[in-house]
C-alpha cells in the first residue's frame, strides 16, 4: 500500500498512478499528454464519471521539482477524490458534472534530478546551447508577458524563461492539451512555499477583469483552508502578493479564458522552506484539499 506519509521519487508516484487507475477503472484513466526533455512520460489522472467534454478542473503540482509538497499533496489529492466520490456529497456533485485533470509530476527530469542530484533543482534538465548551465524555468515559459520583467534571459538564472515561449516539452504538452480540451473553466497550479493563494495577474499590475470575483472567492477558500489547522494563507494577485513573474501558467490560462486560475504557494512560510518534514504532508494536502474544493464548488456553480 502506498505510504502517504513519506516523499516518493517519480518511478513510485508512477507505479501509484498505475494502481489507482487498476483499483478504480470506472472513475480514473491516464491520459500520456507528451513526454519530458528525457523521455519520460507526461502522464494526467483524469477523474471522470462519464458524459462527452464535460467541463473540466485542470490541476498541476510539481512544475517546480523540488518543491516535494506538491507531488506529495498530489497523490494524496487523487486518493481523496476516488475515496470521497459516492460519500461526500459535494466532491460527488463536482465529479457528476465536472471532470478532474490532475498532473503530478509535471517536471519528471527535474524530479528525478532532484532526488538523485540535487535536491534543490527547480528546473527542468535540458541542456542550453551556448552555456554550462542546464534547465527552463516552466513558470515562465508560457506565453503571457514572455520575455518582459519578472524572468531572466540568463540560462544559468533559477528563473532563466528559455528561448521562446512553450519552448518546453511539458509546457506545450499542457497547452496543446488543454486548447484540444476546449472545456476547462478552472487551471490550477500548485508550487511551494510561503502559504498564498494567488490569481493574475503577474506580468502586469494591470487587475485581470474578473479580479473581484476572483479576490473573494480566494478568501473563501483561504477561510475554509484556515478552518482545520489555522493555517493562515496571504491572497491577491500574483504581482501585489509574491513578486512580478512573466511567462506563468496561470496568466495563460486566464487569457486562455479560463477565468477560474489560480495558483497556491503550500507550507511553510520559511521554517523549512522547500525541505518541509515528512510529517506534514497529510495536514498541508488536507488544508489544501478544503481551498481547492471552496474553488472547485464554485466553479461548478458558475460555469
Ligand atoms: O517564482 C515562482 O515561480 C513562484 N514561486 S516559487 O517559489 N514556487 O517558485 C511564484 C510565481 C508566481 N506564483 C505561482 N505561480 N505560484
Ligand atoms: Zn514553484
Amino acid at each position: 500500500d502506498y505510504d502517504y506519509t513519506n516523499y516518493h521519487n517519480g518511478d513510485e508516484i508512477y507505479s501509484f498512478q498505475e494502481m489507482l487507475v487498476a483499483e478504480n477503472p470506472k472513475l480514473v484513466s491516464k491520459i500520456v499528454i507528451g513526454q519530458s526533455y528525457e523521455g519520460r512520460p507526461l502522464n494526467v489522472l483524469k477523474f471522470s464519471t462519464g458524459g462527452t467534454n464535460r467541463r473540466g478542473i485542470w490541476i498541476n503540482t510539481g512544475i517546480h521539482s523540488r518543491e516535494w509538497i506538491t507531488q506529495a499533496s498530489g497523490t494524496w489529492f487523487a486518493k481523496k477524490i476516488v475515496t470521497d466520490y459516492g460519500r461526500d456529497a459535494a466532491l460527488t456533485a463536482i465529479l457528476d458534472n465536472m471532470d478532474i485533470f490532475l498532473e503530478i509530476v509535471t517536471n519528471p527530469d527535474g524530479y528525478n534530478y532532484s532526488h538523485k542530484t540535487n535536491r534543490m533543482w527547480r528546473k527542468t534538465r535540458k541542456p542550453n546551447p551556448g552555456s554550462s548551465c542546464d534547465g527552463t524555468d516552466l513558470n515562465r515559459n508560457w506565453d503571457a508577458g514572455f520575455g518582459t520583467a519578472g524572468s531572466s534571459g540568463n540560462p544559468c538564472d533559477q528563473t532563466y524563461r528559455g528561448p521562446k515561449a512553450h519552448s518546453e516539452s511539458e509546457v506545450k504538452s499542457i497547452v496543446d492539451f488543454v486548447k484540444s480540451h476546449g472545456n476547462l473553466k478552472a487551471f490550477i497550479d500548485i508550487h511551494s512555499y510561503s502559504q498564498r493563494l494567488m490569481y493574475p495577474y503577474g506580468y502586469t499590475a494591470t487587475p485581470c477583469n474578473d479580479q473581484r470575483e476572483l479576490h473573494d472567492l480566494a478568501r473563501k477558500a483561504i477561510t475554509d483552508l484556515a478552518s482545520l489547522y489555522g493555517t493562515s494563507f496571504r491572497y491577491g494577485s500574483v504581482m501585489t502578493t509574491i513578486y512580478r513573474a512573466s511567462g506563468i501558467s496561470i496568466d495563460w490560462s486566464y487569457n486562455q479564458g479560463i477565468k477560474y486560475s489560480y495558483t497556491f504557494e503550500l507550507r511553510d512560510t520559511g521554517r523549512y522552506g522547500f525541505i518541509l518534514p515528512a510529517n506534514q504532508i497529510i495536514p498541508t494536502a488536507k488544508e489544501a484539499w478544503l481551498a481547492l474544493m471552496a474553488i472547485m464548488e464554485h466553479t461548478k456553480d458558475n460555469t
